[in-house]
């Protein structure tokens, strides 16, 4: 099947005829049809990914180079006056996640295909996904985001289930979507849905009637938890997710013959995150209407399920009020009775329980009792759960800890967008790394080769160079692309510290306002969104934005420093940054990110980190080495200590540091609340100088002096260059293709 034949039978045009929009739809067809044909017939053992996100980004590219026929598509269209980035521009990017932990679901489905794993996604389809973010008088506002179009990635099966709520009961339907394999077999993503989602009761930027859930159910992914409705909203979707899952997954394993009782012999759940944790309780439901008893299905489903943790910050471990359980979901509060009766009977430490004295259901609770597998997703992580967070949990399942450090895929993440840096590792090295990573490894004998160094040093300066012709197209903002590129792309979150970076950024301000000049110019960019109801969150944002309109309107500041604030950071927009940067900023509080995934693309792509020993920091910069990285601030175990003597005072460095009180007291000063707003402003000044919960004037000296010593080293630029070289050497082991071999040896044991 050819594109030519495809839109002649369609539109009855030929290719050069044919408009961008019929392109793109001709080409939709033509990646169904391949995909289709190389769907996997289905082994004895499946691995079934169950997330609450799935954030896949645009899937035309993605799709077009797994099945091994991108370049041939795009010389067609070329060939026919056509430009392949145009076409892309007409897919609308699915939102479907949060940031990292629905990035992370979406690399692992691309690497199971590419491992020729049977694994199958198991999530919700939102219609709008995560909010879109629009500023509006240096403030964030949200929008509704919507993806699904008539002609898509989404296949409608036939397949329906009935999820039972309190008092109600709804019909799903199951969409697909095709997940191809690199050279490999297609899986699939399975999303479910409700017929009788009403868009039209979204009113005001994202509100919406929060009840009425045949609704909204399946509207947005996890709106808001600022009032009950939402909360219990969250409940409905997670049990509507799992009970679907749980259905679908015994429907297949019983049609390849499985005896209930060797359901771990035919299926493995992983639960990514506490979302998904229900499945536990409802699959035991389901094997005791089948007529298994009670501790056998328990056994059952304990042996089947995998869990994997994803953050130590105690606030976002999920604990759900009884009552909220019992409003929702009555049928699962006696299962979870008897597991927590169960907890009790053994063990007599309050710690340990799955409903505590106050009558809060601990979803990971039920997790680490019930799974047979608990992870981590980076070394120091997991360390941290064995050691202190799930200590307790630890010393009676030893044998069930174990760590699984993240992962990309590359064929997004270095194929995809980086393609002139992809050509020139091939140069090199051959298309082994294609499929192999670890052949990266080669690359390391060309580091004192000045050709290979100034031929990086091009691709850099011409990613950098698209980045700003794009920035000015879509934002109209100016930027210099031989000036160094610093960027810090993340969802907004205090412990991810960009408060940190926009004080560095006030320092640099008011030190070329004093006349000290860097010697190359600095632009500092971030993206990110910030939950709605994250109050302090927000006014990080503003900050930023009111330091972008401030700093880039000073004629004697902004040819040495510029800010700049993506608006609506998403995938498409990561692809377009991360090539151009030559600073990554991985600046969390050591012992917050659990690993990060930002960090790798960054490397990947030849940039070079400036980061706190935090998540998968640690194990890059144990493969750069300390002249490959630039490391800053206090170690996770002093941050540790700090919180357990509960010793910090914010007040006492805010007094000592001249620097860092001139930049904390600008926050406030007459130019900002010129473009700002008092409110805003002076929230967040008190809330560092009287809280600064995650430490940022401890490593505010340190980040300073390290930071302008990356921007000094800059300047030598063979030397850069051979750090860049070095970072991207050492990238192989970041690939999730390694990630999830590893989750399939010691957890999956698929053949
Ligand atoms: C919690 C309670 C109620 C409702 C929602 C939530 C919620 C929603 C999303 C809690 C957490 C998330 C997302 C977490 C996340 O993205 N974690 C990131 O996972 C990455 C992949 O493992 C890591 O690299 C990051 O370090 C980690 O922050």
């Amino acid at each position: 099947m050819k594109l030519s034949e495809i839109i002649m039978s369609r539109f009855n045009k030929t290719i050069k005829d044919a408009d961008n929009k019929e392109i793109y739809q001709g080409l939709l067809e033509l990646t169904h049809k391949l995909s289709e044909e190389k769907v996997k017939e289905n082994g004895k053992k499946k691995i079934y990914y169950i997330s609450a996100e799935f954030l896949i980004g645009k899937l035309l590219s993605n799709n077009l180079i797994n099945l091994g026929i991108y370049d041939e598509v795009k010389n067609e269209l070329s060939e026919n006056g056509k430009n392949i980035a145009e076409i892309e521009e007409i897919e609308p990017e699915p939102s479907l996640g949060n940031g990292g932990l629905g990035r992370l679901a979406a690399c692992f489905l691309d690497s199971m295909a590419t491992l020729g794993l049977d694994g199958d996604g198991i999530g919700l389809n939102y219609h709008f996904g995560l909010f879109k973010q629009v500023f509006k008088n240096n403030l964030q506002t949200a929008t509704p985001d919507p993806w699904i179009e008539s002609e898509g990635w989404l296949i409608k099966t036939d397949k329906t289930y009935t999820v039972s709520f309190k008092g109600r009961k709804v019909t799903s339907r199951m969409y697909d979507i095709n997940v191809t394999g690199y050279d490999n077999k297609t899986n699939k993503l399975h999303l479910f849905d409700i017929e009788t989602i009403d868009e039209s009761i979204v009113e005001e930027g994202i509100d919406f009637d929060k009840n009425e859930i045949e609704k909204n159910l399946t509207l947005f992914l996890y709106p808001d938890d600022s009032d009950d409705a939402g909360r219990k909203l969250r409940i409905f979707q997670q049990y509507f997710m799992v009970s679907n899952g749980a259905q679908l997954i015994l429907e297949e394993v019983k049609a390849k013959g499985c005896n209930l009782y060797d359901l771990p012999d035919y299926a493995v759940i992983q639960i990514n995150d506490t979302h998904p944790t229900m499945v536990i309780p409802e699959l035991i439901r389901l094997l005791v209407a089948e007529g298994i008893e009670m501790d056998d299905a328990i056994d059952i489903v304990s042996r089947t399920c995998a869990y994997t943790n994803h953050t130590i910050l105690a606030e976002a471990l999920e604990k759900w009020p009884v009552s909220y359980m019992k409003a929702v979901v009555p049928q699962l509060m006696p299962i979870i009775e008897v597991l927590d009766d169960k907890v009790r009977r053994k063990f007599d430490d309050e710690k340990l329980y799955i409903i505590d004295r106050d009558e809060r259901v601990h979803m990971a609770h039920i997790d680490i009792h019930y799974c047979f597998s608990v992870n981590g997703v980076a070394k120091l992580h997991t360390d941290i759960l064995k050691e202190t967070e799930l200590n307790h949990f630890y010393k009676i399942y030893p044998e069930k800890f174990n760590n699984k450090t993240n992962g990309i895929t590359f064929r997004r993440w270095l194929l995809h967008s980086n393609p002139e840096l992809t050509e020139l590792i091939s140069e090199l090295i051959g298309d082994g790394y294609k499929k192999d990573a670890s052949e990266l490894i080669k690359l390391k004998k060309f580091k004192d080769d000045k050709e290979v160094l100034e031929k990086l040093l091009n691709i850099k300066q011409e990613n950098k160079t698209a980045l700003k012709n794009y920035i000015y197209e879509t934002q109209k903002i100016e930027i210099d692309d031989k000036s160094i590129f610093d960027i810090q792309i993340k969802r907004l979150h205090e412990y991810k510290r960009q408060q940190l970076n926009a004080l560095y950024i006030i320092n640099k301000y008011l030190e070329i306002k004093e006349g000290k000049k860097p010697e190359t110019p600095i632009t500092c960019i971030f993206g990110a969104k910030a939950a709605p109801a994250y109050v302090i969150a927000q006014d990080i944002i503003h900050l930023i934005l009111c330091l972008q309109e401030i700093i880039n309107n000073d004629p004697e500041v902004s040819p040495y420093l510029k800010v700049v604030m993506i608006e609506n950071y998403n995938v498409t927009k990561a692809e377009k940054l991360i090539p151009a940067c030559d600073i990554s900023e991985q600046i969390s509080l050591a012992s917050k990110e659990a690993s990060g995934t930002g960090n790798m693309k960054f490397m990947l792509n030849g940039a070079v980190t400036l980061g706190t020993e935090d998540g998968a920091n640690v194990e890059i910069h144990q493969l750069v080495g300390d002249k490959n990285i630039y490391i800053f601030g206090e170690l996770s175990d002093v941050v540790v200590k700090r919180y357990a003597e509960a010793s910090y005072v914010a007040k006492d460095y805010y007094k000592k540091s001249k620097k860092l009180k001139a930049a904390v007291d600008f926050i406030t000063s007459k130019k900002m609340l010129e473009v700002g707003s008092k409110e805003h402003l002076e929230r967040l000044k008190n809330e560092l100088i009287n809280k600064d919960w995650f430490m940022t004037f401890p490593d505010f000296k340190s980040y300073v002096k390290t930071k302008d010593k990356a921007f000094e080293d800059y300047n030598q630029r063979h030397k850069w260059a051979k750090k860049m070289l070095i970072n991207i050497a050492n990238a192989g082991y970041f690939s999730s293709d390694r990630t999830i071999s590893e989750y399939n040896k010691d957890i999956w044991k698929l053949k």
